[in-house]
């Protein structure tokens, strides 16, 4: 018997969620056979989820794409392709990118997300190559913009309360989140919190498995939580719960927030919420009352037309109170802007735009740019899409629309991908990228604040190439010659970060921590212009589709729909990842008993949910974990799983938030009967 080869490789998971984790990978014989949570990581320690202890069933998945296929049937057609080579696959590919750019490089749309949120895998060679391109650039809103950009206007920066800090904290009101399922490891701070004593209110339309474990659930409306807001500072002005001197030396514009605070009294905050006034009353004593008092928001509850401004005006909270004074008071939605040793410009390079400055889509609404005809406004028709780190034909809003935009038999799509997702099955080639486990990478996070890397445990599997490889050897294939277009991995990896990231260090060590304040705003020094908190200019905004914003809509689809995320997958991925899908079911959509009796729906039976824009059929899930009024479309399943094709994206649309353009999956009104 020959000895086992064995060795261990440090990785980082590199899926859109803000615990980034570094993982430590080990390999026999090649062949990866374990992946855990590295101990010596303090966010990390030692524990990874479910999903992504499973990674390795993923990459050695037997549907693992492993060479490069070309579409043989129509396109409303059931897929079907034949294998091709790289060679032949690149040669076809650039030279219809180039008749199409020798006419206008913008009808070349690229269109990616975090499927990975590696910097290099991310934009860095893909970017380069679109700016030497001049194609159409990406608006990338389809999940942050709103409360993203809701920071940036409030405190100047995306950056709030460090994860450990929250275990001292006496009360954390997390709000928007299910944090068990989506930011677990957020979630040992909170329970650490809760042994020393702290009071956990959980604020969500949903009883999600987060809301259960807390002292109280607050199940307010979808959409109103910017109402809530202003309710509870209405409280804390009425009874002087105010931090004068913070507020004097650190906030601008407090006087007109305090005017729009006065208009919402408890009893009329209570009825646009959904909620009592004693919830509304006992919240904001609470709230005034203990210290140090901590606000773990996440981008749940920006998902609706209000979305920007409802995090502006929770961001107010605890500058009124001066909860910032304290490490273990303040907030944190995104500590993404602790990361400002990362240059992006020195990966992405938009200097190879060479003074062009192309459009730029909204990928929140592709389904209707790609149906828009060529015009004024929006320049040529988009004649190419190059999708990478995506699955929009799942995720996107309004699918029906999505769907026949992808359907255009006019239309070039390349897919680089893992799998056969749903915009794979629609593309004119797909081209097979490797997975975290087979390429390099380096990784900030939305967080934690440590810079992580992630070296390649194994070889690419099959004919899979990471990204930044497809880009290089489509850029060659173009007759793109810029030296910058073959920099290796390692090189990109060299040039992300100011000298102070030690790469030597980050290398050996695969973590690298950044030397940052503890509190970061306890003596104000807000990243805006002024260095103040900015209260002025907020307001309220109600939902598009709400019982009281639109009584019209509602009189025909009389419930609020949510679609969050379901714990055992990351957005779309992994719903193929057998043991995870058997671990969620099928796609479910929950229901509170009163709604049900009200229409004759049956636990367990087919349902369909159905709006003016679509129809989705699922099972239905009788559940308290329902409000009445709301119902619950769990998760993004892949439509091809659903029981007539479609997944819960059929029901949402694409208007956009009110800050930063982004989607409003949250902000949706439906009926549902039995299928
Ligand atoms: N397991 C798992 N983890 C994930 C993800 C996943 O798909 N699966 N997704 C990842 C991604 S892409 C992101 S962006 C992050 C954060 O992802 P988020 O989408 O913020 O994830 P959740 O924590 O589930 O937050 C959604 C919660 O907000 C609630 N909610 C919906 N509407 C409202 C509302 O109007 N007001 C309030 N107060 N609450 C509302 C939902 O019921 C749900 O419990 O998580 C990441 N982590
Ligand atoms: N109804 C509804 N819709 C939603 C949401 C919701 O809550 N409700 N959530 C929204 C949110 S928060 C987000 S962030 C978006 C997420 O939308 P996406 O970013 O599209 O996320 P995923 O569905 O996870 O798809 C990512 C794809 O990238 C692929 N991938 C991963 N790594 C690599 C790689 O290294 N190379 C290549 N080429 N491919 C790779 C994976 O196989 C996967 O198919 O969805 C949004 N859509
Ligand atoms: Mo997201």
């Amino acid at each position: 018997m020959s000895a086992v080869l064995s060795r261990t490789v440090n990785g980082a998971c590199p899926h859109d969620c803000p615990d980034t984790c570094a993982m430590q990978v080990t390999v026999e014989n090649e062949r990866v056979v374990r992946i855990v949570g590295r101990q010596d990581h303090p966010s990390t320690h030692g524990a990874l989820c479910t999903k992504v202890s499973r990674y390795a069933e993923r990459t050695y998945h037997p549907d693992r794409l492993l060479h490069p296929l070309r579409r043989v049937s129509r396109k409303d057609e059931a897929p079907r392709f034949e294998r091709v080579s790289w060679a032949e696959a690149l040669a076809d590919i650039a030279a219809r990118l180039k008749a199409i750019a020798a006419r206008d490089p913008q009808a070349i749309q690229p269109y990616s997300y975090a499927g990975t949120m590696g910097l290099l895998q991310g934009e860095a060679m893909a970017g380069r190559f679109f700016n030497k391109l001049g194609a159409a650039r990406l608006d990338r809103t389809i999940c942050a913009m709103a409360g993203g950009n809701a920071m940036l206007e409030a405190y100047g920066g995306k950056i709030g309360m460090h994860y450990r800090h929250f275990a001292g904290s006496q009360l954390i009101l997390i709000w928007g989140s299910n944090a068990i399922t989506s930011n677990l490891h957020f979630w040992t701070f909170a329970q650490a919190a809760k042994r020393n004593g702290a009071r956990l209110i959980c604020i969500d339309p949903r009883r999600t498995e987060t809301a259960e474990k807390c002292h109280q659930h607050i199940a307010l409306l979808p959409g109103t939580d910017g109402a809530l807001a202003l309710g509870l500072m209405h409280e804390l002005i009425q009874h002087d719960w105010l931090d004068h001197d913070y507020l004097r030396q650190h906030v601008d514009g407090f006087e007109e927030l305090r005017a729009k605070a006065l208009a919402w009294p408890p009893e009329c905050t209570a009825a646009e919420c959904g909620i009592t006034a004693d919830e509304v009353r006992e919240l904001a004593r609470v709230y005034a009352t203990t210290k140090p008092a901590a606000i773990r928001l996440n981008y749940g509850m920006q998902r609706v037309r209000g979305g920007g401004n409802a995090v502006r005006l929770i961001a107010m909270l605890p500058c009124l109170t001066g909860a910032w004074r304290h490490e273990s008071g303040g907030l944190l939605l995104s500590g993404s802007g602790w990361f400002a040793p990362f240059k992006r410009a020195d990966l992405e390079r938009p200097e190879l735009l060479a003074g062009r400055t192309p459009r730029t889509v909204n990928m929140s609404t592709i389904g209707d740019d790609l149906l828009r005809e060529a015009n004024p406004a929006f320049g040529p028709r988009i004649e190419a899409l190059i999708v990478y780190n995506s699955n929009p034909v799942a995720v996107a809003p309004e699918s029906r629309k999505v769907v026949a935009g992808f359907q255009r038999s006019d239309l070039l799509t390349v897919v680089l991908e893992h799998f056969m997702t749903d915009t794979a099955d629609l593309a004119d080639y797909v081209l097979p990228a490797t997975t975290q486990l087979e390429h390099l990478d380096v990784h900030t996070t939305y967080g934690h604040t440590d810079v992580l890397m992630n070296h390649p445990a194994i070889a690419p599997l099959g004919e899979a190439k990471p990204n930044t490889q497809i880009f290089r050897e489509l850029a060659a294939a173009m007759g793109f010659d810029d030296p910058c277009l073959a920099d290796t991995d390692e090189q990109m990896a060299d040039q992300a970060f100011t000298p102070e990231i030690d790469m030597a260090l980050l290398r050996r060590d695969g973590i690298h921590p950044l030397p940052l304040p503890e509190a970061p705003f306890a003596n104000g020094a807000f990243r805006t212009p002024s260095g103040k908190a900015q209260a002025g200019g907020c307001d309220y905004v109600p939902n598009y589709e709400s019982v009281r914003s639109n009584p019209e809509l509602a009189a025909r689809y009389p419930l609020a729909m949510i679609s969050p995320p379901a714990r055992n997958f990351m957005n779309s991925t992994f719903a193929n990842v057998e043991s995870l899908r058997q671990a969620e079911g099928e796609p479910l959509l929950e229901m509170h008993p009163d709604d049900a009796a009200a229409r004759g729906l049956q636990d367990g039976k087919l349902v369909a949910a159905f709006n003016d824009r679509g129809r989705y059929v699922c099972r239905l899930r009788i559940s308290l974990r329902a409000r009445a009024g709301v119902v619950h479309g769990l998760g993004v399943w892949w439509r091809k799983q659903g029981v007539q094709g479609t997944n819960v994206n059929e029901l949402t649309h694409q208007r956009l938030t009110d800050i930063g353009a982004a989607p409003a999956f949250y902000d949706c009104l439906v009926e549902v009967a039995a299928a």
